[in-house]
């Protein structure tokens, strides 16, 4: 089955290395109705640290992928009963696109046709039978290389830099799709904080990005059940969808009060950093409407002294 053995090159063994430090554990889904190869690609898979799942056909491993949301990769035989290899790559594809799970399939040199066929329903790649530890190795990082590299793309064009938190795009994009969903009415958020401006101009750029940083998280932290982005600059944005306006308003008033009694960590200081609410109900209006409805309350709010509510 394998032609030769060979020990693990420097390269994976760096990239085991990342993979360790990062404490990221890779689901593996391998297919094959003979027990020996499922075991043989185990050894092998098993020695990268991957985590490895075994499905014995078609029907077995389209069932563990509905369960099982981790798997990246899915190395599949051909030959198998009650489902071929290539129909269930093709199966795989309807459901997941080739960015998210990786198929490798195992084809055969004595079936010219068939790695082309495997490519054609939708594998990322495939190994001809027999192949060597080193060559399975390449392609199978390879492949997850390119997912984690998506992965990473599709990270930072959804996220805020330096808070971690939603950005912007992301923002309106959740949220346009969580009120075309709602049955009832949704409650909008824009917060600001208060004398920002101050806290750079006295304790320096540094110290306001790690409040920042730490405001951000609390917001997070206070609304998992809503869609929490930072707009720019020190003005965020929340949507609590179906949630009652008079709700929302005791849970705005709740952080207002957390933000104002917490101390932000900066260095060796604590400093106390206060926010500005500006709340409306969003049911029929769309969301470019209801964010300037909120700004004018949020300026309501900055002008009736800072650190409240105004809805
Ligand atoms: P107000 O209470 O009226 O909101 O006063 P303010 O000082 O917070 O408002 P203003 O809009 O005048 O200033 C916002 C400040 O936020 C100015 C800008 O330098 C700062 N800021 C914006 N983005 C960042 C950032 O990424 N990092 C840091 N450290 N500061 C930022
Ligand atoms: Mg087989
Ligand atoms: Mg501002
Ligand atoms: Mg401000
Ligand atoms: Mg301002």
């Amino acid at each position: 089955f394998i032609l030769k053995e060979t020990v693990h090159s420097f390269d994976y063994v760096g990239k085991l290395l990342t993979r360790l430090k990062r404490n990221m554990q890779v689901n593996i889904l391998v297919v094959d109705d003979s027990l020996s190869v499922r075991k043989y690609l185990r050894t092998l898979l098993e020695r990268q640290n991957f985590t490895v799942i075994e499905a014995v056909d078609g029907l077995d491993a389209l069932a563990l992928l509905a369960e099982t949301p981790q798997i990246k990769v899915v190395i599949t035989d051909y030959e198998m009963p009650n489902m071929s290899g290539v129909e269930l790559t093709s199966k795989i594809r309807r459901k997941h696109p080739h960015e998210k799970i990786a198929i490798v399939a195992i084809s055969s040199s004595n079936n010219a046709m068939l790695t082309a066929r495997f490519l054609k329903n939708g594998a990322n790649d495939a190994l001809n039978k027999p192949f060597d530890a080193e060559e399975f190795y390449t392609r199978i990082f390879r492949n997850l290389e390119y997912i984690e590299q998506i992965e990473e793309i599709e990270f930072a064009a959804n996220h805020d830099y330096l808070t971690k938190i939603k950005n912007r795009r992301c923002f309106f994009e959740l949220s346009n799709q969580a009120l075309k969903t709602a049955n009832k009415p949704s409650a909008l958020a824009l917060l600001d904080l208060d004398h920002f401006k101050a806290i750079n101009d006295t304790y320096g750029h540094e110290a306001g990005d790690i409040i920042l940083v730490q405001a951000a998280q609390r917001m997070a932290a206070h609304f998992k059940d809503g869609i929490v982005a930072r707009l720019g600059g020190e003005e965020f944005c929340v949507l609590l969808p179906e949630t009652s306006i008079d709700e929302a308003l005791g849970r705005f008033e709740f952080l207002c009060h957390h933000f104002d009694s917490f101390e932000f960590k900066v260095l060796t200081q604590s400093l106390n950093v206060t926010t500005s609410i500006g709340l409306v109900e969003i049911s029929q209006q769309d969301l470019s409407t209801a964010l300037k409805q909120a700004d004018e309350a949020l300026y309501a709010a900055k002008e009736h002294g800072r650190n409240q509510v105004v809805q």
